[in-house]
């Protein structure tokens, strides 16, 4: 090949470079020119068959032409993929300002949405929320809580154990909220006013029990905490969190290790006609678990029980989801069925109110 047709081969070459529209055609033209059996390769190939006293000549021309379409190409490649990527960024591109489109399919679970709504009752009364780990050292789920060793409660709570470390210590799945309350009192001074939704777990599994369910507890703790207090917050609450202004309540002696006095609270509630009504009735309705906090609890947590009382209750999340939405079974709560939640979950940008779903 002449000189001039070694022009007209890269002329010919560039021009096609200069015309390719894609990656892939691009790619197609580099391995007719370059590649191993490349119309350049085969050139640079055939120079032993050139004179000797041309070979030199001839393989720097050929070297010029192969050097000016590699170069070619690569400007080309990256033209194109710059192209590439702004015709993507306009393809991909999302108006943040849209508003949402009603026909959204999340829900928001109704044990989320119970949370939600006795965070709001009970941030409207002062209360601040604290949350602690599933994970538990036995001291902050038992031992600080008046439950000692061997104590019959450890076994009525059905304890998830972790399997024992080097030094003997074991840690469990804390089996309530209250750890949380123990690790705020070993933390901070009175005045302390905290309420603790969250997961806990007992080994325990039927129609009414799950191994993992959802536990609210509150703690109070001042110099002139009094039953008093406790009695007309869970009034106040119960009144809120059913919408009923005129609930009726009472409270029963009962006993919890970590309290004394402890007691248990019923609301008013009707079972005419097969179904619940909360409300003024005829029945009484188990709602929640309460007293004033033992002394040897607060002593336990380093505050001074001459100086300060206070009081606590808990009670099940699930069940006063269930009573409240008339959820009749709690094993749905854990089933993840999309229509269960269709159903009773609730739209994402409702408010939780303090009569929030009702
Ligand atoms: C129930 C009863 C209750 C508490 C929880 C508590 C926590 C501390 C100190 C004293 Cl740190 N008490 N919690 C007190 C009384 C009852 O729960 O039936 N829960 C579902």
């Amino acid at each position: 090949m002449t000189t001039e047709n070694l022009d007209a081969l890269r002329d010919e070459l560039l021009a096609e470079v200069a015309a390719a529209s894609d990656l892939d055609a691009l790619d197609a033209l580099r391995v007719a020119a370059l590649g191993r059996q490349g119309r350049i390769t085969d050139l640079m190939k055939g120079l032993g068959q050139v004179a000797a006293e041309q070979r030199r000549e001839r393989g720097q021309a050929l070297n010029v032409v192969k050097d000016a379409v590699a170069g070619a190409i690569a400007a080309r490649q990256e033209a194109l993929e710059t192209a590439a990527l702004d015709a993507r960024l306009v393809d991909e591109r999302i108006d943040m300002t849209l508003p949402p489109r009603p026909q959204t399919a999340g829900r928001i679970h109704p044990i989320s949405q119970t949370i939600d709504e006795m965070v709001a009752i009970f941030c409207e009364m002062g209360f601040q929320v604290a949350e602690g780990p599933h994970i538990e050292t036995d001291f902050n789920n038992f031992t600080a809580l008046n439950i000692p060793p061997e104590h019959p409660a450890r076994q009525e709570h059905d304890t998830f154990y972790l399997p024992e470390k080097e030094d003997g210590s074991r840690r469990v799945l804390r089996t309530h909220t209250s750890p949380v309350q123990i690790r705020t009192m070993l933390d901070m001074k009175p005045p302390i006013r905290i309420i603790v939704p969250g997961r806990t777990f007992r080994a325990d599994y039927d129609a009414t029990h799950s191994p993992m369910f959802h536990q609210i507890e509150g703690l109070v703790v001042d110099e002139t905490t009094h039953m008093g207090h406790l009695k007309g917050c869970l009034i106040e609450f119960c009144r809120a969190f059913f919408g009923v202004d005129e609930l009726p309540a009472r409270f029963r002696p009962s006993y919890f290790p970590f309290t004394e006095p402890s007691a248990e609270m019923d609301i008013g509630c009707s079972r005419e006609g097969g179904g619940l009504t909360i409300g003024a009735g005829a029945d009484w309705l188990e709602i929640l678990g309460c007293g004033m906090v033992h002394p040897k609890v607060l002593e336990n947590c380093g505050i001074d029980s001459s100086r300060y009382q206070g009081y606590a209750f808990g009670l099940g999340i699930e069940r006063a989801a269930m009573l409240k939405y008339g959820i009749p079974d709690l094993r749905t709560f854990y089933e993840s069925d999309l229509r269960w939640l269709r159903h009773y979950g609730f739209a994402p940008l409702d408010i939780p109110t303090v009569a929030g779903g009702l």
